[in-house]
């Protein structure tokens, strides 16, 4: 019996060794000094603009039509012949981005259809070989980026259902399914991995100059397999020390893993019920969400936020130390449509004079809340109130001595009052429509 207990013992202490590797392998991977520095820039960004563009746009009905349709590879095949975008203006884009505000774009070089927006010499399976567009749109986009001094990151998805080699198939092939699009019921998954992605991956981040990173998504629909992560990781970091990487596998960050990011989700909150609840304390945080319900572009999709929403969850994210990844999808002709262009500006207008207590911030003192949240940076807090009526807003202690409180947009004076029991501050109204209402802390 006490053998067994001894034995049962023995598993337990190796089982919760087991859940700790994570940490461990995070600890044990060193980030270079560039790397450190480009996740600290990272944070200080805050926001982002997030872009899924692909030959799926054509159709109009989001980037996954090629499974919800439950289309064959040979069917999908015939829309990069569709696919002529001649209103694209890498310009212009970049120029809507820094308008709203947003510091960085992330840009699907290749969604779960495997289609590269990129010249790749490792397939044709690719927008300049088989579109009459025949250009290479991310490399305009980079050099429009470094031009504008606007960071590019590349979306890659690691989920295939077009390569034959992604093999044994997935979730969304299975559970999902079932769904047999043509594909052969054999293929060589190492070639896959390190041939064609790693493949990719290379001329990602040896073509387009400086690259803010590589944002991992659809390791989900193969959770157990062996993805070669180390090795991908590794040659990443190699290429270019300073590129994030950023994974959407909504599980505890693994190791070479530089931001932790939550798809449509604030930090652990896991409202979207496939995120993971742990939040890492080490690694830069991001949250991704759309600006109307969708990813790609859809022609009926009318669920547009309006900008306070954008506001309002940009304001919620840095409060949670995160940055916002905000969708668009551009439609198939290149252009951005009108309802994401007036929104995206006037985010930007309002983050002209609310921007200081955003960018370059960390999340504040105080646990974030119903009532509002806090940021801050050197001696400054900003607390952000969003949804609070009553004259007085009484908060937890803050810890450090607080001097003047003002108002951030008039620089009026807010009284207040400190004690060990928590930090009362006397709320101005707010004004007509006013999202957020900032006070700023001096504090020592
Ligand atoms: O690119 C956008 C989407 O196309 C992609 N990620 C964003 C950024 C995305 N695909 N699916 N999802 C997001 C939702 C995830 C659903 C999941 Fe599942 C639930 C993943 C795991 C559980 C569905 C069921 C897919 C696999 C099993």
């Amino acid at each position: 019996m006490s053998k067994r207990i001894s034995r049962y013992c023995a598993v337990s202490i190796l089982l919760a060794a087991f859940n700790t590797l994570p940490l461990m392998g995070q600890a044990t991977y060193q980030p270079t000094a560039e790397n450190l520095k480009a996740r600290q820039e990272f944070q200080d960004a805050k926001f982002g603009m997030f872009i899924h563009w692909g030959v799926y746009s054509v159709l109009g009905d989001g980037e996954w039509i090629f499974h919800n349709r439950k289309m064959t590879v040979r069917e999908y095949e015939r829309l990069p012949r569709f696919f002529n975008p001649q209103k694209f203006d890498a310009a212009a884009w970049v120029a809507l981005a820094k308008a709203a505000g947003m510091k960085y774009i992330t840009i699907t070089s290749r969604h779960h259809d495997g289609f590269a927006m990129f010249d790749s010499k490792v397939s044709d399976w690719n927008i300049v070989g088989r579109t009459p567009y025949a250009r290479d749109p991310l490399k305009m986009l980079a050099d429009e980026c470094h031009r504008q001094g606007i960071k590019l990151f590349f979306y890659y998805s690691q989920l295939d259902w077009h390569h034959p080699d992604y093999y044994p198939r997935g979730k969304t092939a299975v559970d999902r399914g079932p769904w047999d699009n043509g594909r052969p019921d054999r293929g060589n998954w190492n070639a896959y991995l390190d041939d064609y992605m790693d493949g990719q991956l290379r001329e990602l981040l040896t073509n387009y100059g400086p690259v803010g990173g590589i944002w991992f998504d659809g390791m989900w629909d193969k959770p157990d397999a062996d993805w070669h992560l180390e090795k991908t990781y590794a040659l990443i970091h190699q290429l270019q020390p300073a590129a994030l990487i950023i994974p959407n596998h909504h599980q505890t960050p693994k190791p070479g893993e530089d931001v932790q990011t939550f798809e449509k989700d604030l930090p652990g909150r896991n409202t979207a019920s496939f995120n993971t609840t742990y939040v890492s304390d080490r690694l830069p945080l991001e949250s991704s969400n759309t600006l109307n319900d969708s990813w790609g572009f859809n022609i009926t999709d009318r669920k547009y936020k309006a900008p306070e929403q954008v506001e309002e969850m940009l304001v919620r994210s840095a409060g949670n130390n995160s940055n916002l990844l905000l969708n668009i999808g551009p439609m198939p002709n290149g252009e951005i449509q009108e309802e994401f262009v007036t929104r995206l500006r006037a985010v930007g207008e309002w983050l002209s004079r609310y921007g200081e207590a955003i960018y370059s911030t960390r999340g504040g003192p105080l646990p974030p809340a119903d009532w509002g949240v806090t940021t801050q940076k050197a001696n400054k807090v900003y607390v952000h109130i969003l949804n609070w009526n009553a004259p007085l807003l009484a908060l937890p202690p803050v810890a450090r001595t607080v001097k003047t409180a003002q108002e951030l947009l008039t620089g009026s004076p807010v009284q207040f009052t400190q004690s060990s029991t928590g930090l009362v501050l006397h709320v101005p109204a707010a004004r007509k429509d006013e999202v957020d209402r900032v006070i700023v802390l001096a504090v020592e």
